[in-house]
């Protein structure tokens, strides 16, 4: 099913609200690097942020050394942002 794309004021609307979140250089995805304690603080993170992504049935894209977490929101079904990645953005902020 297609999802709407966010237009270019909602998404300047969207990143106001969620300031440790950059948008890429070209502007189809939003990003932030999460660090922890160590990895076992990382992967709880990365397990909570799953139990979600199935839940909303949006996945992020991410990446993981130690207790880094770069992440990767974007809406593959909508070829950029949709609000399921600034819903999802808002969640991942709330897990830390
Ligand atoms: N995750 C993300 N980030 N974007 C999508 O478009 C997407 C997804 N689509 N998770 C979902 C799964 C889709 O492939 C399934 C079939 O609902």
């Amino acid at each position: 099913m297609p999802i709407p794309r966010l237009t270019d004021t909602e998404r300047d609307a969207a990143l106001a609200q969620l300031p440790e979140w950059t948008l890429r250089a070209d502007g189809l995805a939003i990003q932030r690097t999460f660090r922890f304690a160590d990895f076992s603080e990382a992967f709880g993170f990365m397990a909570r942020a799953a139990l979600y992504a199935e839940k909303a049935d949006h996945h992020p894209e991410w990446f993981n050394v130690y207790n880094r977490v770069e992440v990767t929101l974007t809406t593959h079904d909508a070829g950029g942002l949709s609000k399921r990645d600034v819903a999802m953005a808002g969640a991942l902020d709330g897990m830390v």
